[in-house]
């Protein structure tokens, strides 16, 4: 009779450990069980009150199922342990080959995608990229350039002057970046074969000028260079830049830095309020090129007989609006994300000429 009670309730308290769902309700068991006030302790109690013939059988197995349930709680806290040990782990997993930064979200403005798209194409060509200071010296910005005080040229370029500290000559905000090539011409000898991108500044803002605007100027100097190479250079630029093949043609034009002087344009159809660059029966100017006059070239230390030199000169901010038809050029200075969002491009495709200038 005691024996069968004891059996019975070995195997309720074994499947109570059996089911413990966490170590505290395993130890609630483990109280209830063989703690002081425990089913077990109670009944090793009640065993001295027992019969003598019966007290050693019942002592034993008693003790039996002590150390069968001990055993099976300790071998239940260790599962439950390890599956607690494995889920901390599984919530605390970090997946070491996702990237430590998120991928940009900046764009890169059409400005600097033009700038990167016209330095791929001349690079190919072979010219290196030359750069220059943003405040000049009027020889540098004027006189170098063919174009002396009163000459009227002067009045076309609507300088922004700097003030000049007493006795000193005044500097000036360049308005083309020609003194860039003027330097170069003047600090190496030729050959030379160079573009000059950067910022240039004029008085003037309406609906198709901002005070501060973009160019890229070319200059190549050497013995045989003459007009063909000119346009046979720029023909290769404008249809790399605008991914099409582009009819072009010169018309005459006049600078003082060059002599003869042209303007170019290339072909086009217009219908309707758009533009196609390529095909068409129309033309669109698109940049001012000519052969260094030789004045300009006696001024930067190169002897005119001997070398000849062809330059050019594109205004980056309307030709971005031409390729990416962005129909106003004020909004290029607004600083306006959304807008940067749309006409931006991404910051990790720089252009280059295999892959694609813009994608
Ligand atoms: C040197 C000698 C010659 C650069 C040239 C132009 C023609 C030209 C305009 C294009 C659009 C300015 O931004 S724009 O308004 N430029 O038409 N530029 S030839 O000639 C040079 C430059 C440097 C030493």
């Amino acid at each position: 009779m005691i024996m069968d009670d004891l059996e019975t309730l070995g195997q309720r308290l074994l499947a109570e450990v059996g089911n413990a769902e966490n170590l505290k309700a395993l130890e609630t068991t483990r109280v209830g069980a063989l703690g002081k006030k425990g089913i077990l302790t109670t009944r090793m109690k009640a065993i001295g009150a027992m019969d003598a013939s019966l007290r050693r059988d019942a002592g034993a197995a008693l003790n039996r199922l002590k150390s069968e349930l001990a055993a099976a709680i300790e071998a239940r806290a260790e599962d439950l342990r390890g599956a607690a040990l494995d889920a901390q782990l599984r919530s605390e997993r970090i997946d070491v080959t996702l990237p430590a930064r998120r991928a940009p979200t900046g764009r890169v403005h059409p400005v600097s995608q033009v700038f990167d798209e016209i330095v791929a194409i001349f690079a190919n060509m072979g010219f290196k990229v030359a750069e220059g200071p943003d405040i000049e010296d009027d020889f540098h910005n004027f006189t170098a350039l063919n174009i002396p005080p009163e000459h009227p040229a002067r009045q076309d370029h609507d300088t922004f002057y700097l003030r000049a500290p007493q006795g000193q000559a005044r500097q000036l905000l360049r308005t083309h970046t020609s003194p860039v090539q003027v330097r170069t011409m003047k600090s190496q000898p030729p050959p030379v074969r160079i573009i000059a991108p950067g910022r240039t500044y004029r008085r003037d803002s309406d609906m198709t000028h901002t005070p501060m605007f973009h160019q890229v100027e070319g200059l190549v100097v050497d013995q045989t260079t003459h007009m063909g190479h000119l346009k046979g250079c720029l023909q290769d630029f404008v249809s790399a830049f605008f991914e099409v093949e582009v009819p072009v043609r010169f018309r005459p034009s006049y600078f003082p830095f060059t002599s003869p002087s042209a303007e170019m344009d290339i072909g086009c159809k217009r219908s309707r309020g758009s533009l196609t660059i390529g095909a068409g029966d129309d033309w669109l100017e698109i940049l001012g090129c000519g052969m260094v006059h030789p004045n300009v070239l006696g001024h930067c230390g190169i002897d005119s007989e001997r070398y000849q030199g062809f330059a050019f000169g594109v205004g980056i901010d309307r030709i971005a609006m031409l390729k990416y038809g962005i129909p106003d050029l004020r909004s290029f200075f607004d600083a306006d994300l959304r807008w940067l969002r749309h006409y931006g491009f991404a910051a990790l495709d720089v252009p280059t000429l295999h892959a694609g200038l813009a994608r």
